[in-house]
């Protein structure tokens, strides 16, 4: 009988042992002063270790030196937590022991809106993507042949003039793209036919800046090459993208224009948005807005990339982002885009 008690009496010791083990084992440094209260707490003169030490000479004779063990085990095993909580660094913990309840709701940050030129340029892309155009990115900072000389743009062009573009002043054959017709360029050159491609990014020109004129701008730019691409299929591309983007009642006319790396040239115009036609300030009181740049690919740029003029044709196009959006959102002063106005920002926070 008084064996069973002792008995029943060591098994409670080792479970609180257990207990306390499994406590050290998670304990977790709060603050600055929880190395010390730990030390207080567990390995201190009227601490838990000490107190369970003290069982000792409760346990019968023939069990001392197996329950010793597990005892001095105990112990080894607080003191050695201890050393590693010591070790923590105190600049890795809270001056104080400040309770953090996680399960609180997070501060709400504010989500801000996407930027006008962002949401259209997002809105092109999605147009043209459903017509089967894929995206293509190149570099802003360009080589002469592919943002010049491929494009069939002559030595003397007034384009390349330092009047009008960026050059790099350590290397003369480098400049900040004029157009993304460069990514163009790499890809024709890259020779796997046929090619559906827009080109969205931002350009540079030299230009004083003013409400309709900026030194940066953002363009997308396309480009589709195939055996029989024709005039047509570009009117019709064309078409589909304005209904998209401005309304389906939007009407188009095209008129003959001139860009060294189309021929025929033409510029597009659609139906103003404000007066439906009929005249107003926004259109100059002609009924019409001309919105991008287009026409059949030049046989001189495809023979500059090695594809075969007699087998291939193609269209591109051009436009310029900002003034997409102008005319979309009625911006009026083109230096609203980049001057980061909140007031400005703010009104575009429920569009898209
Ligand atoms: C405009 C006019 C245009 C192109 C850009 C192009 C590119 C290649 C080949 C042929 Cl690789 N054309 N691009 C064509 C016609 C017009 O842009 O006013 N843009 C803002």
């Amino acid at each position: 009988m008084v064996h069973s008690l002792i008995f029943a009496g060591m098994e409670a010791l080792l479970q609180q042992i257990e207990i306390y083990k499994k406590e050290i084992a998670e304990f977790v440094l709060e603050d600055k002063n929880a190395a010390e209260a730990f030390r207080i707490k567990y390995l201190g003169s009227k601490g838990l270790v000490k107190n369970v030490m003290t069982e000792i000479k409760n346990i019968p004779n023939e069990k001392k030196k197996e329950f010793g063990q597990i005892l001095n085990e105990f112990k080894i095993f607080a003191e050695s937590r201890f050393e590693e909580l010591k070790n923590v660094t105190s600049n890795q913990l809270p001056e104080t022991g400040i309770q953090i309840d996680l399960t609180l709701p997070g501060d709400q940050l504010p989500l801000g809106s996407r930027h006008p030129l962002s949401i259209v340029k997002n809105k092109i892309i999605s147009i043209f993507q459903r017509l089967g155009f894929a995206v293509a990115e190149g570099p802003e900072i360009e080589d002469d042949w592919h943002n010049f000389s491929a494009l069939n743009l002559p030595e003397d062009h007034p384009a390349r003039d330092m009047q009008d573009t960026f050059y790099i002043s350590q290397n003369p054959d480098w400049m900040l793209r004029t157009h993304t017709s460069n990514v163009q360029v790499r890809e024709m050159e890259k020779g796997i036919l046929p090619i559906r491609i827009i080109c969205p990014g931002r350009v540079y020109r030299n230009e004083t800046v003013s409400a309709r004129a900026h030194c940066f701008f953002h363009q997308v730019e396309g480009l589709y090459i195939s055996d029989n691409v024709s005039f047509a299929d570009l009117k019709q591309t064309l078409y589909f993208f304005v209904q998209e983007m401005f309304g389906q009642d939007v009407k188009i006319r095209f008129r003959p224009s001139y860009f060294p790396f189309t021929e025929p040239s033409a510029e597009m115009d659609i139906s103003c948005l404000i007066c439906n036609g009929k005249g107003c300030n926004i259109c100059k009181h002609t009924g019409w807005v001309e919105i991008l740049g287009c026409g059949m690919v030049h046989p001189n740029l495809l023979e500059n990339c090695k594809i075969d003029s007699g087998k291939y044709s193609g269209f591109a196009f051009g436009m310029g982002i900002e003034r997409i959006t102008m005319l979309k959102y009625q911006v009026k002063d083109l230096r609203l885009f980049s001057e980061n106005d909140l007031r400005f920002l703010k009104q575009f926070t429920s569009a898209v």
